[in-house]
Parts: structure tokens; sequence; C-alpha cells
């Protein structure tokens, strides 16, 4: 991609719902083109504050699936959707019905569904500061949702939620053994959980065991003000999708932007993206530095005449 055009003109570009304009620049973010900084920065503080929902699970447990119909579904409502996909395995359809509109999208502005994927590997530093910068753009945008789907495999794809106002965490029927296992813990990210698949044997034993663990929680945090409630859906036919829907804006209707827990939330937020962009610039300066100084570096600390502490003082130094 050529150098950016002005912080303006990008805006101006997103505000009239410019698909390209918004594809562009996460292109951008994903190259890490330079100049974008300055144009992140106009885009944030002009941003909506826009309702992102983020989606997880294990791989497989139907988590595309489940977005096609939530995006069928918001439609419907006449409502406008941007999808953000981190290295989805499974491709998006954008539900049957809305198959023919997704192909036309190419070619039209204004058709309400935008479905962008992100690849996580190479990404210098963090898929994190990517996945931020991405949301920025997309929160420049008047969209009434946007969804971030990721793999809940490793701790950074779930850390990825972080960026998200709430957590749609997808489950499948379990064995008692599994239920045993998720006792662990990787059951506290989400704030409304789905079993999905309920065609399936176990999907009411799974529903009362993630009732358990809410309720337990419930007594360890009796102040919350939102009880996450256990959804069970079936996203190849749809069923439970409008109940998931309707769970999503009940969400945002209790946790509203001027509720201590909202804030809360968007302090965590700020704070997190923070971090991820500060590990960006450090690790970028060291990528970015001189290999020579960097070797001879090493050199002195191989011999114990210097140590990684003193190079990383050099680094930190070193102009940025
Ligand atoms: N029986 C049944 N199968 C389902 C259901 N939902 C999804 N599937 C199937 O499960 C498989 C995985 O679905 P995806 O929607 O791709 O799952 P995913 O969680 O996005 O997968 P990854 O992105 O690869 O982690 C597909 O073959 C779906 O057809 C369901 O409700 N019932
Ligand atoms: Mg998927």
């Amino acid at each position: 991609m050529n150098a950016l055009p002005d912080p303006g003109e990008i805006t101006n570009a997103l505000s009239s719902d410019s698909f390209r304009a918004c594809a562009q620049l996460i292109t951008a973010i994903e190259r890490a083109t330079p100049g974008l900084t300055p144009v992140l920065q106009v885009l944030y503080r002009g941003g909506r504050g826009n309702r992102i929902i983020g989606i997880t699970g294990p791989p497989g447990a139907g988590k595309s699936s489940l977005v096609n119909q939530l995006i069928t579904h918001i439609r419907r409502l006449g409502k406008t959707v941007a999808i953000l996909a981190i290295d989805p395995s499974s491709p998006f359809s954008g539900g049957a019905v809305l198959g023919d509109r997704l192909r036309m999208m190419q070619h039209s502005a204004d058709t309400g569904v935008f479905i962008r994927s992100m690849a996580s590997r190479g990404q210098l530093g963090g898929l994190t500061k990517a996945v931020g910068d991405a949301l920025i753009v997309l929160d420049a945008m008047p969209w009434d949702y946007i969804i971030v789907e990721t793999v809940g495999v490793g701790q950074n794809e779930l850390d990825i939620m972080q960026l998200a106002d709430t957590v749609v965490l997808v489950q499948t029927p379990m064995s008692g053994d599994d239920v045993q296992a998720a006792k662990a813990g990787i059951n506290e990210i989400g704030d409304i959980y789905v079993v999905n698949k309920c065609d399936h044997n176990e999907a009411d034993r799974t529903v009362r065991f993630l009732q358990s663990m809410i309720t337990l929680g419930l007594h360890l945090q009796p102040e919350k003000i939102w009880t996450q409630p256990v959804v069970k859906t079936q996203s190849v036919s749809g069923l439970g999708i409008e109940d998931l829907a309707n769970h999503i804006d009940h969400f945002f209707s209790v946790m509203k932007p001027d509720t201590p827990d909202m804030r809360l939330r968007r302090r965590h937020r700020i704070a997190y993206q923070t971090k991820g962009i500060l590990r960006d610039i450090l690790e970028r300066r060291f990528h970015d530095s001189n290999d020579q100084q960097i070797e001879n570096s090493i050199d002195a600390i191989l011999t114990r005449q210097s140590d990684p502490y003193a190079l990383v003082s050099e680094l930190l130094a070193a102009q940025g």
C-alpha cells in the first residue's frame, strides 16, 4: 500500500461508510504501514463507542455458524454489523439469506455488513495491537454492532476478548469428564454462555453445569449487576439465535456506558490497549535496530562484559 492519505480525508471516507477505506486501513494495520499512528489518533478521538461483542470458544464449537445466524438476525431488524474474524479456520458464508447480498458487497458501499478476517501470524509485538487498531477503524464507522470472533485456545486469543464490551463464550455439550476439566476455570471470561449444537446429547447437563458455576460465582461477587445467562443454540438451524440476540441487547441495556461496571471495563480496555501499543513499539525497536549493533551488544553479553538489561537501556535510549 502506498502512503496513506491525510487523516481528515480518511475520516471523511469512513464516515460516509466507505468499505474500501475501511478495508484498506485494516490492511495497512496488518502490514504496519508507516504513517498510521496519526490516522488512528484522529479516528480514536472521533470514535462512536459502538457495541463490541466478542465471540470465543474452542475450535469447531460453531462460532462462525453462530455469527452467520446473528448477521441474518441483525439485518432482518434493519441494523448493521461489522465482523472481525481473527484467524478463522472456517469461512463465513454470511448466512444463507445473506449470500447474495454479501457477494454484492464488494460493489456496493451500503449493505450494512462488513466482514474482515485478520491473521494472527506474523504480527510483530502483537495481535492485541493489530486487533485494537482495527477496532479503532470500525468504531469510527456507524455500526450498530461490531463482532470479534476468535478461537479460545491460547492466552493471546482469550486476551483479545478484553477489547470487547461483552463476551459470548460458545461451548458444546460436554461429557461428564469434560465437565470436570472445565471446572479448571476457562469458563470465567464469559458474560453470556452459549451451549451450541444443542441437538446433541448432554446439552441440558452442560447448561445445568454452567448455571451451577454461575451461581457459585454470584456467591463470590454478590454486588455484580450482570448475571450471565446460559443460552442453548443450534447454529445450523438458527434455533436459539433470537434468544441470544436478546440477551446481548439486554446486556447493553443493563451495562450502560455510564454504569460503574461498564466504565471499569472500558478503563481496563484502554489500559490493555495501551500496553499492546507499548509492547509493539518496544519490540519493533528491537527488530528495527541496526543488526550489527545488536550483534555487538549480544557478543558483549555472551562474554559477560554486558547484560540484557544494559541492552534494553540502550534500546530505550535510542531515538524511536
Ligand atoms: N450438529 C450441529 N453442528 C453444528 C452446529 N453448529 C455448527 N455445527 C457444525 O460444526 C462445525 C464447525 O462450525 P463452525 O461454525 O465453523 O465452528 P467455529 O467455532 O467457527 O470453528 P473454528 O473457527 O474453526 O474454531 C461445522 O461443520 C458446522 O456445520 C449445531 O448447532 N449442531
Ligand atoms: Mg470460525
